[in-house]
């Protein structure tokens, strides 16, 4: 029973209307990645942050998964064997089409994290400067999200889960950003078969055996299809 690894990141929700990072009117195109996803900028500037990060995290609320969400649900729970996610992105709409065996690589818009003692609460729609953390009451609350120069959360899972799988798809990611953006090179060396699901070509497709361009919401129901009929 093959095992598949799906890495997703923000292509897969974009028709579901959360913008991605990188396109053309992407989040970087309006803000300074240094000003919001860096720790030094959170010091900087944490009012800034948390407006960035409150703003994105009621879009996410209001937003539904799309066929593509709902197609990689459908794979976990269809598939004879196991079918894991490794998500860069912070919203839950894996987790809301039906999807269990999720990584959050980069954190969770509906976390806060306290970064004097570690603590992890479920946020509150809106998160300020001011707030203190519910465990040992010191005003150092943030977003549970990964910024850059920061260590990616479930790598005990990601590494072992990357040297074992049969099948590697990477869906709606730019290839950008590591370590996400080596994880195709690195299955493909450890025998798995790679595919790359995307609208267009990314800065990872050289180290993907298979490339299936197009929105996620039209290739990746006809993929998961293909995977459950083989
Ligand atoms: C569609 C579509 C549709 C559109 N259908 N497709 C030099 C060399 C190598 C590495 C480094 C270096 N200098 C620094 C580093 C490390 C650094 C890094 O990678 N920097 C790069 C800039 C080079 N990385 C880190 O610091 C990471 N930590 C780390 O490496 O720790 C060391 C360590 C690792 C492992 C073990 C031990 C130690 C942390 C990275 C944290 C990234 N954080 C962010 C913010 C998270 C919170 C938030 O959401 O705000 O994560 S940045 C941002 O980029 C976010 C994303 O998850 C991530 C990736 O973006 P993604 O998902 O690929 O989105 P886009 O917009 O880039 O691409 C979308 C794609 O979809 C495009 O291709 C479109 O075509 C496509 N698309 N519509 C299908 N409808």
């Amino acid at each position: 029973m093959s095992k598949i690894v799906i890495l997703t990141g923000a292509g897969i929700s974009a028709e579901s209307g959360l913008g991605t990072f990188r396109d053309q009117d992407g989040l970087w195109a309006q803000h300074r990645i240094e000003d919001v996803a860096t720790p030094e900028g959170f010091a900087r500037n944490p009012g800034l942050v948390q407006e960035f990060y409150n703003a994105r995290r009621a879009q996410a609320a209001a937003a539904r998964p799309n066929a593509a969400h709902e197609a990689l649900a459908r794979l976990e729970s269809d598939h004879a064997g196991e079918v894991l996610i490794i998500t860069q992105n912070v919203d839950g709409l894996h987790e809301a089409a039906g999807s269990r065996n999720v990584v959050h690589m980069h954190g969770q818009l509906d976390r806060a994290l306290c970064h004097a003692c570690g603590h992890r609460w479920p946020a509150p729609k809106v998160m300020q400067p001011e707030d203190t953390c519910p465990e040992c009451g010191q005003m150092a609350t943030r977003p549970d999200v990964v910024w850059f120069g920061e260590i990616p959360y479930g790598m005990e899972r990601i590494d072992p889960a990357l040297a074992d799988a049969d099948i590697f798809a990477a869906v709606g990611t730019s290839g950008n950003v590591y370590p996400a953006a080596a994880y195709g090179q690195h299955a493909r060396r450890m025998g798995a078969h790679t595919v790359e699901l995307n609208l267009e070509v990314s800065t990872a497709s050289r180290d993907f055996a298979e490339h299936r361009r197009g929105p996620a919401s039209e290739v990746v129901p006809l993929w998961v299809e293909e995977m459950l009929m083989a």
